[in-house]
């Protein structure tokens, strides 16, 4: 336990000093940043310019693909053979009676004692079925995500509330409903929308040998002993696995119109989330909140956290190659426009927020419009602006964008956002079913 604790203290202590101790090393004047180019997604490795979408799905895709995996993220797991999905209760009276609670234990190899996951699910109630849904994962326990005191309490990997380092313990039923303000489950309930989350932790904990108590481990063939080889997955990877692992259990609950799932998250797990979007076409829309370094940011700017930053302080998100890049951006041959761009044709929204410079805004922005010649490339239309929106405007049709008032978080505001944006691509009118009935 004790060396559990020092293993993550390190990260923590860097998490905490991320954007204010080291600040003065980091670039956060527009003046300083150094000049670079923004690779053209549609530019082949051979020199070619891809022109229609057979030859971007057949050639370039494939090709970017590849470089993400192989430099970036890590190469990806398939679904295991044997999982089984169990769902341990199903509450119709949940939230005031406005929603159904699932809790499914998913086990990755059949077996009880494996390496699994507890996906808890909200589908609101009154509505024809099935419905659409949001998928994400959380970063403190699904308990955490809404006041309800039906949510199994997790004991996994979680921070304790003291000092924030990561332990193997039952979380105390007093942090029930402490992230409910970044999820919006009752906003979600009320728009006709289900929702399904899973702990992070029971993926993988985070801190750098978290993987050991993870599914990165359990999915090796030597188990805790395995060393990874240079393009093999890290923690981002296995959590965006999850998340896909998520949308195999959906496909199967008839309540869930699992063509019409939106994965989203926030931060790191925001990077996770588009990652989920990017290797598994399943998911019909992708949402990134805040996302920044290793996410929906431009790695070229070097504006705030620095590749070199990310990999130092959290050596087990990306894989081992990417390290090679740390302070060498400009050797990457990709940025993270072409990660947006490897979504298309389906939507994709990215969100900033004004005082959340560590995660470079311009470069949240910037990346999102050079993914637009790849959904031109099918006939859609992406943000339809040429600069940065101003403060709590949000834009686009394909892609989606908002930069918000305030600070590094999830607020109603960007639920409101995502919502809508939902609606119009899932032709969807949930809520205003809703809102019919209650009024009757
Ligand atoms: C920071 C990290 C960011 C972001 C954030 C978070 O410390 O530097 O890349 O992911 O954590 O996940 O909250």
């Amino acid at each position: 336990m004790k060396q559990c604790f020092f293993a993550f203290a390190g990260t923590l202590a860097a998490c905490l000093s991320a954007s204010c101790i080291f600040a003065a090393e980091f670039i956060y004047d527009e003046e300083k940043v150094p000049p670079y180019s923004i690779p053209d997604a549609l530019l082949a490795a051979d020199g070619s310019k891809v022109s229609d979408v057979q030859t971007w799905r057949s050639k370039r895709r494939p090709e970017l693909m590849n470089l993400f995996e192989t430099e970036v993220y890590g190469k990806m797991r398939g679904k295991p053979e044997k999982m089984t999905f169990d769902v341990l209760s199903a509450d119709k009276t949940s939230l005031g009676g406005r929603a159904t609670r699932k809790e499914i234990m998913v086990n990755f190899a059949g077996i009880k004692d494996g390496s699994k996951m507890l996906i808890l699910l909200y589908i609101p109630n009154g509505l024809k079925k099935p419905v659409p849904a949001f998928v994400g994962l959380n970063f403190k326990g699904n308990h955490t995500v809404a006041n309800d005191p039906g949510i199994t309490l997790a004991d996994q990997w979680i921070k304790n509330n003291r000092d924030g380092l990561m332990q193997r313990q039952r979380a105390g039923s007093e942090a029930r409903g402490t992230q409910a303000s970044q999820w919006c489950v009752e906003m979600l309930m009320s728009r006709g929308y289900a929702f399904a989350t899973v702990y992070y932790g029971d993926l993988e904990p985070d801190f750098d040998e978290g993987w050991k108590h993870g599914s990165r481990a359990a999915l090796s063939k030597d188990g805790a002993k395995t060393q990874f080889a240079a393009d093999d997955w890290g923690a981002i990877g296995v959590w965006s696995w999850g998340l896909s692992r998520v949308l195999d259990y959906l496909e199967s609950d008839p309540d869930i119109d699992s063509k019409h799932v939106g994965v989203i998250g926030h931060s790191r797990l925001g990077k996770t989330a588009l990652w989920a979007g990017v290797t598994d076409e399943r998911f019909a829309l992708v949402i990134s909140n805040n996302s920044g370094c290793g996410g929906a940011a431009l790695s070229k700017r070097i504006f705030g956290e620095t590749v070199g930053r990310i990999n130092t302080v959290f050596p087990h998100w990306f894989c081992g190659n990417f390290k090679k890049y740390n302070e060498n951006e400009k050797d990457l041959t990709i940025d993270q426009n072409e990660l947006i761009a490897l979504i298309a044709p389906r939507p994709v929204y990215v969100a900033s927020a004004v005082e959340d410079k560590w995660a470079d805004p311009k470069g949240e922005f910037l990346a999102a419009k050079h993914a637009e010649p790849v959904y031109t490339l099918f006939g859609l239309e992406g943000l339809c602006v040429d600069d940065m929106p101003g403060v709590d405007k949000p834009v686009g049709k394909f892609i989606g964008y908002h930069i918000r008032t305030g600070k590094h978080d999830v607020l109603p505001y960007d639920w409101e956002q995502y919502i809508g944006f939902a609606d119009r691509h899932f032709n969807y009118s949930g809520g205003l079913c809703w809102k019919a009935r209650a009024l009757k």
